[in-house]
C-alpha cells in the first residue's frame, strides 16, 4: 500500500515536471492591432498569423486580441512598452507618446530589405531598445505613400483656410502648406468628414475604402509623399526571454512577412483605379511644382527630426535614403 502511493506520488510528480516543460517550449505572445480590424493591414496580418500558429505549434504561437476596439490606437505603444501586451501591429506616428523618434520611419526611402543590410535596422532597434523598451521586428508595409485627401479644390501646394485631420506623420508638412491641422485616430475620420469638422485628411494612397471615407471624399493631391511605415514590434524582455529555438522562428517568420511586401505596388495601382470609379478626383501639379511640394516634405520632416532629436536625426538620415 504505502509502495503504492510513493510510486504514484513519484509518477505524478514526473507527469506535473513534463506538462510544466512543454508549457517552457511553447510561448503564446499576445498581438494588438492600432488599425482597425477590417483594414488592409489586419487583412495581410491575418493569414500570416494563421501560418505562424500553423507551423509554430510547441515553439511560438501568437493570439491576436483585436484592433481600436480592444484598445486606443495611440495606447498600443506603450502597451508594448510596458508589456501589457507582448507586440504590436502599428505605425510610429501613434506611439510618439513613446518616444517622439517613432515618427522618424516615415522618411525611409529605401525598401526594409535594404534597411536590414544598410545597417539602418541595426540603428533603429538600437534607439527602439533603449528609449522605447521595444524590438522592432518587421515592416510589414512600404511603398504606400501619403496623399492629402480634400473636399476643397487647390490649384496648388497651398492648404490655406483647410481644416485637415492629421497624426504626427503630416503636422509640420500640412502646418508648412498653411493648414489648421486636427489630430484624431482613424476611427473619427468619417465622423469628423461628415459633419465638416474637417475638409480633408491625410492618408496613405491605399485603405481609404476600408472606413467608407470615399463617400465623403472629393478630391486626391498628388503626388504622395513619404511612406507609410506600419510595422510589427515586441517588448523587450519578451523578446529577450525567448529561447534560441523560438528566436530563430521567429525571426524567419519575419522575412517571411517582408518578403510579401511586393504586394504594395500592386495594391496601390488597385486603390488609385478604385478611388477614380468613386468619382475621386486627382489634383496635381506641373512637374517643378510636384518636385518642389516633395522636396519639402522631406526638407520640413528631417528638419523637425533634427530639432526633435539632432543625434538620432543625424544617425538616420544617411541610412535612410539611397546610396
Ligand atoms: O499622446 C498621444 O496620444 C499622442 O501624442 C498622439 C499620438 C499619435 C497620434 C495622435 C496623438
Ligand atoms: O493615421 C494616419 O494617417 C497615419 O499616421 C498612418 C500611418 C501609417 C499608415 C496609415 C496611416
Amino acid at each position: 500500500m504505502k509502495m503504492t502511493s510513493l510510486r504514484q506520488a513519484a509518477l505524478l510528480v514526473l507527469a506535473l515536471g513534463a506538462a510544466a516543460g512543454a508549457a517552457a517550449q511553447e510561448t503564446t505572445l499576445r498581438l494588438v492591432s492600432a488599425f482597425a480590424e477590417n483594414g488592409i493591414y489586419v487583412q495581410r496580418l491575418q493569414p500570416w498569423i494563421q501560418k505562424f500558429n500553423a507551423e509554430g505549434k510547441g515553439v511560438l504561437q501568437i493570439n491576436f486580441i483585436g484592433g481600436p476596439k480592444a484598445m486606443p490606437p495611440f495606447e498600443a505603444g506603450n502597451a508594448v512598452k510596458t508589456g501589457v501586451v507582448d507586440m504590436a501591429m502599428s505605425t510610429g506616428a501613434f506611439y510618439t507618446n513613446v518616444m517622439p523618434e517613432a515618427d522618424f520611419l516615415k522618411l525611409t526611402q529605401i525598401p526594409v530589405a535594404e534597411q536590414r543590410r544598410n545597417g539602418a535596422f541595426d540603428a533603429i532597434n538600437k534607439v527602439w531598445n533603449e528609449k522605447a523598451n521595444m524590438q522592432y521586428l518587421a515592416r510589414m508595409v512600404e511603398n504606400q505613400p501619403f496623399h492629402i485627401y480634400t473636399n476643397k479644390k487647390v490649384d496648388k501646394p497651398d492648404l490655406s483656410g483647410q481644416k485637415i485631420r492629421i497624426t504626427p506623420v503630416y503636422r509640420d508638412f500640412f502646418q508648412a502648406l498653411n493648414a489648421t491641422v486636427i489630430t484624431t485616430a482613424p476611427g473619427e475620420v468619417y465622423t469628423a468628414l461628415e459633419r465638416g469638422v474637417v475638409d480633408g485628411y491625410g492618408w496613405p494612397i491605399g485603405g481609404i475604402f476600408d472606413l467608407k471615407w470615399e463617400e465623403k471624399t472629393k478630391f486626391r493631391i498628388d503626388p504622395g509623399f513619404y511612406d507609410a511605415e506600419v510595422s510589427l514590434v515586441m517588448n523587450l524582455p519578451a523578446y529577450n526571454k525567448l529561447s534560441k529555438a523560438q528566436h530563430d522562428y521567429l525571426h524567419k517568420q519575419l522575412l517571411a512577412l517582408e518578403a510579401e511586401n511586393s504586394f504594395w505596388a500592386r495594391y496601390t495601382a488597385e486603390e488609385v483605379a478604385r478611388q477614380q470609379k468613386a468619382g475621386i478626383e486627382t489634383i496635381k501639379f506641373d512637374p517643378a511644382t510636384s518636385k518642389a511640394f516633395v522636396d519639402k516634405a522631406y526638407q520640413v520632416g528631417w528638419a523637425s527630426a533634427e530639432k526633435q532629436s539632432p543625434d538620432i536625426a543625424k544617425r538616420f538620415k544617411p541610412l535612410f535614403a539611397p546610396k
